[in-house]
Formats: structure tokens, sequence, C-alpha cells
């Protein structure tokens, strides 16, 4: 790591949490060659079978609860701390892992596991450990709960904030992610117009390996500390 990397954004992936135990979606075995996307991660396929998506998520909440932040997630706390300020950490990943390692300020651009949301009065809160279709919303009683993540069709969170820093950054890097879903993907692209350096640190190269000036391939567990340290 040289110091002359002003402002770094950092975007994470699905392939950041494997080592973790967590599945990723487009790999061999990944959640979306089993499951069909369409079903799960589109506001029509909850519209359709609120209990299957609900199914889904509460699953995959379950198995975050009984995962634990390795060595990547670890790495880029310890990056955040002495780097106060010149780090931006964005985040696809709806798990907390990041979090648990002690990153303070993460920006989950597809929602998180964590908390639930009204989709009648935009409430949100902490997500019980099963969530059921027609949950009341504790805030206004309507059985509008959904989970507070962004599904294909949905507007990413905290666009603004993550355009801002990827205007300023000195250093764009990716981990652990294919590269394949937009507008994330579209995020070493912009970079690159404003000027920064782009690093991808993958298990292989992604969809836009092309936009990369350097490539460290492996599992993050080992290249995200090597590249931190
Ligand atoms: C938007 C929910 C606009 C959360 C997910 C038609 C209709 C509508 C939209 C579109 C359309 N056509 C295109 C679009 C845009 C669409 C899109 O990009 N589609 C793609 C497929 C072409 N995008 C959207 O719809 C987005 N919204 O555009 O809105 C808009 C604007 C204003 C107003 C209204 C609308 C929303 C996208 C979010 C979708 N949500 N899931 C959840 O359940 O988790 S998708 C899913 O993909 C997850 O969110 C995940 O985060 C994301 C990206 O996947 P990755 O993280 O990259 O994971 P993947 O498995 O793909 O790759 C893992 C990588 O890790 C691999 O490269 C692997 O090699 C590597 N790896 C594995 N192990 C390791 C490792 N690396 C290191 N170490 C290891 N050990």
């Amino acid at each position: 790591m040289s110091k002359s990397d002003d402002h770094i954004v950092i975007l994470t992936g699905a392939g950041i949490s494997a080592e973790s135990g967590l599945g990723t979606f487009r790999d061999v075995g990944g959640l979306w060659s089993r499951y069909d996307w369409r079903d799960l991660a589109t506001p029509e396929g909850f519209e359709r079978d609120p209990g299957f998506v609900l199914e889904f998520y509460n699953w995959r909440r379950e198995r975050v609860r009984g995962a634990r932040p390795n060595a990547a997630h670890i790495a880029l706390a310890r990056l955040e701390r002495d780097w106060a300020g010149l780090v931006t950490l964005v985040t696809q990943n709806v798990d907390d892992l990041h979090e648990q390692a002690g990153s303070r300020d993460v920006i989950h651009m597809h929602g998180t596991h964590l908390t639930a949301l009204c989709a009648a009065c935009g409430h949100r809160w902490r997500a019980p450990d099963v969530m059921a279709p027609a949950d009341p919303c504790p805030a206004c009683a309507k059985p509008t709960t959904r989970p507070d993540v962004v599904w294909f069709g949905e507007a990413p969170y905290h666009m603004d904030r993550i355009e801002s820093a990827l205007t300023s950054a000195g250093l764009f890097v990716s981990i652990g992610t294919s590269g394949t879903v937009y507008p994330a993907a579209g995020f070493a692209a912009a970079a690159r117009r404003s000027g920064a350096r782009t690093l991808e640190l993958n298990l292989e190269p992604s969809e836009n390996a092309a936009l990369f000036d350097e490539a460290r391939h492996g599992p993050a567990g080992t290249i995200v500390p090597g590249w931190v340290d």
C-alpha cells in the first residue's frame, strides 16, 4: 500500500464472504445456479410468493448469524482505521461481516439482512430472525413488511454518496465481485474517468477485468491482507 493513493474507494461482493462460509451467486454451485433470481430477487417474485422469498431470506439470515468475518474483512477494518477518513467502503453484500470485523462506516448499496422495511411507510427496524408474509409494520401496523434489500429493478441505496466518492478517488479497489450487476459493475469505469487507478482482488478475472490497471487473483482471505499490509 503506497501512501500516495489519497482517497481509496473499495467495492466488495459476495466473494469476500465466501471463506466465511456464505454462498456466492454466480460461482459453480452459487445461489443463482440453484434458484431463479427472478423468483427471489425481484419485487415481482415477492409479489407472487412472499412466503418463498421470506423463507429464502430467513435461511440466508440464519447462515449470516453463524458466520464470522475472515482475514479479508479484518484487513479492511484495519485499513479504515489506519487511513482515517480516506477510505470509502461500499458493499453489495447484505451480510454484516464488515461491521463484525470492525469497519465503522459501511455503505450497503443493496441493503442489509439486519433490517426489515415497511413498503407502506418506509419504517425500518431490526429484522426478526424469522419474517413471515404480511407481518405488521411496528410503526403503521400495515401488513407490508419486506426484507430491506435492493432487488433487480429497484434503485440501489446511497448512490449519491457513492458517485461523489468515485469522483474523488485516487484508487478504486474491487474485491470478490463478478462485475456483472449494475450500477456496481460500472464503478471501475467511473473511477477511471475521474483519473483513479484501479485494482481488482478476486479469485479469478471478473467480467470487467479489462478495466483494472492491476489485478491479484486468489482467495480474498489471503490476497486482501497481502495488499493492505
Ligand atoms: C437498478 C439482492 C435502476 C440482495 C441482488 C432489466 C430490468 C431491471 C434492471 C435491469 C435489467 N437489465 C439490467 C438491469 C440492471 C440490473 C443488472 O445489473 N442486471 C444484470 C444481471 C445485467 N441491476 C439492477 O436491477 C439494480 N438496480 O439498476 O436500478 C433504477 C434506478 C432508479 C430507479 C429505479 C431503478 C439492482 C441490482 C441489485 C440486485 N440485487 N440481490 C441479495 O439478496 O443479496 S443481486 C446480487 O448480485 C447481490 O446483490 C450481489 O451483491 C450482486 C453482485 O454479485 P457478486 O457480489 O458479484 O457475487 P457473484 O457470485 O456474482 O461473484 C462472486 C465473485 O467472487 C466471483 O467473481 C468469484 O470469482 C469471486 N470469489 C469467489 N470466492 C472468492 C472470490 N473472490 C475472492 N475470494 C474468494 N474466496
